[in-house]
């Protein structure tokens, strides 16, 4: 049976990811905690010279960068599932992932950090209102989309929700200002019926430094 092995603490949203897609698959996996306060073993800039997490090792196969591990373990292991196999749905669930990358994602970790990593005299004001300002952009574009189709890609669950749908853990979480989204909060509603979803993302994060770091305690060692 392939035992995929992920190196990534369990708090981590990039982790998450990959996490969530080998929920989805029911892939075989051991998740080693790396990163943040568990640090990381001499040898990890071999694997991964980015040094973040997560890495990937699927057989001979090191990879790191957690949408290309969705994407690679959708293409190799979802056919017709987490891989659309219509070429127009499948180039939508990858237009749907880079967004999540290049735009909402680095909106929304301006307020993440400021909110939920920085104490609230570390705070940069200026940065969180430009963030929240950039996630409404994003979060209202995401709500007008799914007022026409249930899920990212079209008519069914794909790899494209799972980058935004682990983002939207935590956005949705957040005691912060947010426009009305009633398409991606019932959209939300689908994801949190999901299994995998539920153990891998929905995971309580705290409201502070401190609260984050006991979060991040009580996930050590967790599958
Ligand atoms: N583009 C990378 C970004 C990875 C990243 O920034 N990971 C964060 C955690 S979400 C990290 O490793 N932070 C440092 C640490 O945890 O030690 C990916 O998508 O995998």
């Amino acid at each position: 049976m392939t035992v995929i092995h992920v190196q990534g603490r369990r708090n981590s949203m990039n982790v998450q990811k990959v996490m969530w897609a080998l929920g989805e698959l029911a892939l075989g996996y051991r998740r080693e905690d790396v990163g943040g306060s568990f640090g990381y073993p001499d040898d990890y800039p071999a694997r991964n010279p980015n040094r973040v997490v997560p890495t990937l090792q699927d057989g001979e196969l090191v990879m790191w960068d957690s949408n290309a591990c969705v994407r690679y373990l959708a293409r190799t292991y979802g056919h017709g599932g987490l891989w659309p196999e219509e070429t127009r749905t499948l180039a939508h669930a990858d237009q749907w992932m880079d967004w999540q990358a290049t735009s909402a994602g680095p909106a929304f970790m301006r307020v993440f950090i400021n909110q939920i990593r920085r104490s609230s005299e570390q705070a940069d004001q200026a940065q969180m209102a430009a963030g929240l300002k950039g996630c409404a952009r994003c979060y209202e574009l995401l709500d007008d989309h799914l007022s026409k189709q249930p899920y990212v890609a079209g008519d069914e669950f794909s790899m494209g929700d799972i980058p935004i749908g682990t983002m939207s853990y935590r956005y949705l979480a957040l005691e912060i200002e947010r426009p009305a989204l009633a398409h991606v909060d019932a959209w939300y509603q689908r994801l949190a019926e999901r299994a995998a979803y539920q153990h891998h993302v929905m995971i309580p994060f705290g409201r502070n430094p401190e609260e984050w770091q006991a979060a991040e305690d009580e996930n050590a060692r967790l599958q």
